[in-house]
């Protein structure tokens, strides 16, 4: 730690109420900080991959990675990309920095006119702090006017698509019709993706092992948010149709490759046992495996928001072992941060640092004393222990019950009755409402942060080729949400 961090820290502890302020006492030896690689697969299931049970998909690379590490078995996610995104990034629900929904559609559009707002503290502005070189190699979805894109928000490089590849001209469910779809280098467009994205994964990688040759001799961060296996599902030529899953099945089989690249390199430049690579998805599966969950992508049911998940620091995380409590996306921010012996403003987060979990502390029980599962707006469940009630009044024990299969209500009362107290605090804390957005019924509470707004047109980063001036940027359509709106939901004028 250099002469000024040490003088910063104390004085940002003190101010910003900030707690886990360790790093190297004065005159101990400065030890190297860990480099954190952080994967993150769009719309994989819990029972996609061989270490969580999947027979479909061959994950060798994957499966080898938890043998040698830690499975995370209750490890929450959200249930769409732009909220599960701003939790990651945030260590919040995502409640709580406005990216619940985009403005009018469930997940942010191509010229959205929000985003993630300049206030949020993301994990990589946490890890800048603390001398990280920062990387986001994959796709953004916190927003695609130029004040919302990565490098705004603490990451040196990027290099990727800002939302989802279905967000694209070439569908033939193309109903919105979205402007042509970018692939961004720093904010700059360099190229426009075509109908055929089988070059994605294979380009994400090797970007990837770029930035670890170009940075390994440093702390840095990685971040890889991969675009498969979000629909449209691609593989690259030595992947497409190898597979006994079909296109799926190919498209994870590239993905597991690209993670044993990621872990090759590492060892190539022997920074192996200096490196925590964490594995996770975003959200249940869309055409992929919940494994024995119920519920897939979009839903509060397990099979909607737990993911598989997967920590591998050779030397600290211990080999073949296994978390079974609530463990979130949220914990990244204060995990990574505390490993970096930096500081994180705890009033701004809702996630915990699991740093002593992963290094072997796995009898710990879960820092949630509740976890909430929202959908948009809508708080639609609680998990306390191994008991999770739903706003409908079930009550499933995940312990005998991980399929929500046994609504077990009626025998347990008491248990019912204290985590319908546990909901109606996160009402109060957190909020609660209708699912989608500018409907009158949602309640948020004063501690809400508001999400980024511009004040301007939003331009499309790839202005329509068959219009001119401010036309080429009318933004795509708003033909309808992609789930459907609850039956007695009066959709708003301005939807
Ligand atoms: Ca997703």
């Amino acid at each position: 730690m250099g002469e000024a961090m040490k003088r910063l820290v104390p004085a940002v502890c003190a101010t910003l109420a900030l707690f886990s302020c360790g790093g190297a006492p004065e005159g101990a030896p400065d030890v190297r900080k860990p480099n954190f690689v952080l994967i993150f697969i769009d719309d994989m299931g819990y029972g996609d991959i061989g270490a969580f049970g999947s027979t479909d998909n061959r994950t060798p690379h994957l499966d080898r990675l938890a043998a040698e590490g830690m499975r995370l078995t209750s490890f929450y996610a959200h249930p769409v990309c732009t909220p599960s995104r701003a939790a990651l990034m945030t260590g919040a629900y995502p409640m709580r920095n406005g990216l619940q929904t985009g403005y009018w559609h469930p997940v942010l559009m191509p010229g959205d006119p929000q985003g993630i707002h300049a206030d949020e503290i993301t994990v990589a502005e946490a890890l800048k702090e603390q001398g990280y070189a920062t990387g986001i190699i994959g796709k953004w979805h916190l927003g695609d006017q130029p004040e919302f894109l990565p490098n705004a928000h603490g990451f040196d490089y990027y290099f990727g698509l800002p939302y989802s590849n279905d967000m694209s001209p070439f569908l033939p469910l193309n109903k919105r019709n979205h402007p042509p779809l970018p692939l961004l280098r720093n904010g700059e467009v360099i190229r426009e993706v075509p109908e055929d994205q089988s070059f994605l994964t294979g380009d994400y990688t090797t970007e990837a092992l770029k930035f670890i040759d170009a940075h390994h001799e440093q702390p840095f961060f990685l971040y890889i948010p991969h675009s498969m296996v979000h629909v449209p599902l691609f593989a690259g030529d030595d992947f497409r149709g190898r597979s006994s899953n079909g296109i799926l099945g190919d498209a994870i089989e590239e993905l597991d490759w690209s993670v044993g690249e990621v872990r090759k390199k590492l060892e190539e430049h022997g920074i192996a046992e200096n490196t925590l690579v964490f594995f996770t998805s975003d959200n249940g599966p869309a055409r992929g495996s919940a494994g024995p969950l119920r519920g897939r992508k979009g839903s509060t049911y397990e099979g909607g928001m737990r993911e598989p998940a997967i920590a591998w620091w050779p030397g600290t995380v211990p080999a073949g072992s296994e978390y079974a409590d609530t463990a979130s996306t949220m914990d990244i921010l204060p995990t990574f941060a505390a490993l970096a012996g930096g500081a994180v403003p705890a009033e701004r987060i809702d996630g915990h640092d699991i740093s002593a979990i992963l290094k072997g502390a796995t009898e710990r029980p879960s820092a949630y004393a509740a976890f909430y599962y929202y959908r948009g707006y809508e708080l639609r469940a609680v998990r306390s222990g191994k008991w999770k009630l739903h706003a409908d009044g079930a009550l499933y024990d995940l312990e005998v019950d991980i399929a929500e299969s046994n609504d077990v209500a009626a025998e347990n009362v008491e248990t019912a009755a204290r985590l319908e107290g546990l909901l109606e605090k996160g009402r109060e804390e957190i909020g609660d409402g209708p699912v989608w957005p500018n409907d009158p019924g949602i309640r948020l509470p004063a501690t809400a942060r508001p999400i980024g707004k511009i004040d301007r047109a939003p331009r499309l980063l790839i202005p329509r080729r068959d219009a001119e001036g401010e036309a080429a940027h009318e933004p795509p359509i708003r033909t309808k949400t992609t789930s459907p709106p609850p039956k007695d939901y009066v959709r708003p004028d301005n939807w």
